[in-house]
């Protein structure tokens, strides 16, 4: 005690300001270190500008400000650590690689096999472009799995009748000679052989549980990136399917799948095994010197 009084406190007190120097960095150094995974950052909420519509907006095309609602996410929102492993740059460029070869395996396919594919299967990969990113998070997009025989005779005969309307009339002879080379015309068995479609409708807005509309930012490129993620997953599960994305349809696949005015298909996706004598045209792909430029 004694110690304390006589040598240990007129020390501290006479160097005042070094003890709070050296107390302050070792917490610095401390929560640089020891608390990163627990840190939270320090969020003051723009003001958001009054409710008006703005002349000039980068709003898509068809994306109208909607009934004001309560806001899609709480302000309030928890924010949590983000649990992410690292990968050494080998390990990363090794996966980077190997992602790469299996990708580009990816082939359109347009001849398939009946061979059934499992349910599960179609809800993981669905269950996997839903994990695709959207504007405010709001998720624009429904997926319809149809494996129904009935169901998949009457969607190939509504694109059917109106693909050889667009072969014939809408496309033009440009457009029909582009595509000479895919050997495509408006028969399109692939339709009813392969044993699912999933079509991929985005909201256009999205509705309240007390029926108002609510705005769907970005909805035509955040349901075509959950498409991007969907071709992927339908991939790596070792089945193969077709973007096909009938001209004029939607309407009519909206009616029959008992879609809401807010849906529009975007893509038609035949899910299944490739047929046996399966064959796909020999199409190379752009080398990375011509498809990347560094700035
Ligand atoms: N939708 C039609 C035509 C078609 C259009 C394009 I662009 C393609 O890359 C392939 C086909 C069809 O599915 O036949």
């Amino acid at each position: 005690m004694v110690l304390i009084e006589k040598f240990v406190l007129p020390l501290l007190i006479d160097n005042f300001l070094t003890v709070v120097l050296i107390a302050g960095f070792g917490y610095l150094i401390y929560r640089n270190h020891f608390l990163a995974h627990v840190r939270t950052r320090k969020f003051k909420p723009p003001t958001p500008p009054p409710a008006r519509r703005l002349q000039f907006t980068n709003r898509e095309d068809g994306e109208e400000d909607q009934e004001t609602c309560e806001p899609h996410l709480p302000a309030d929102l928890e924010q949590i650590p983000f649990v992410h492993p690292r990968l050494s740059p080998e390990e990363s460029q090794r996966r980077a690689h190997e992602f790469y070869q299996l990708m580009n395996k990816r082939r359109s396919v347009r001849f398939f096999s009946s061979d059934p594919v499992p349910r599960s299967v179609v809800d993981d990969v669905i269950r996997t472009a839903g994990t695709a990113p959207s504007g405010a998070h709001t998720e624009p997009w429904t997926f319809v799995a149809i494996c129904e025989k009935d169901t998949k005779a009457q969607i190939r005969q509504i694109i059917e009748e109106e693909e050889e309307i667009n072969y014939t009339k809408r496309m033009g002879a440009q457009w029909v000679r582009d595509l000479a080379g895919l050997r495509t015309n408006w028969v399109k068995e692939y339709l009813t052989e392969a044993p699912w479609l999933i079509v991929l409708f985005k909201q256009t807005y999205g509705i309240t549980p007390d029926g108002r509309k609510k705005n769907h930012y970005y909805h035509e490129i955040s349901a075509a990136i959950s498409g991007g993620i969907l071709l992927s997953a339908i991939h790596y599960a070792g089945l193969v399917t077709l973007t096909s994305t009938p001209l004029n349809c939607g309407p009519a696949l909206r009616n029959i799948l008992g879609r809401p005015a807010n849906e529009k298909a975007m893509l038609v996706l035949p899910v299944g095994y490739p047929a046996k004598d399966a064959t796909v045209p020999a199409l190379k792909r752009k080398p990375l010197e011509e498809i990347m430029v560094t700035a």
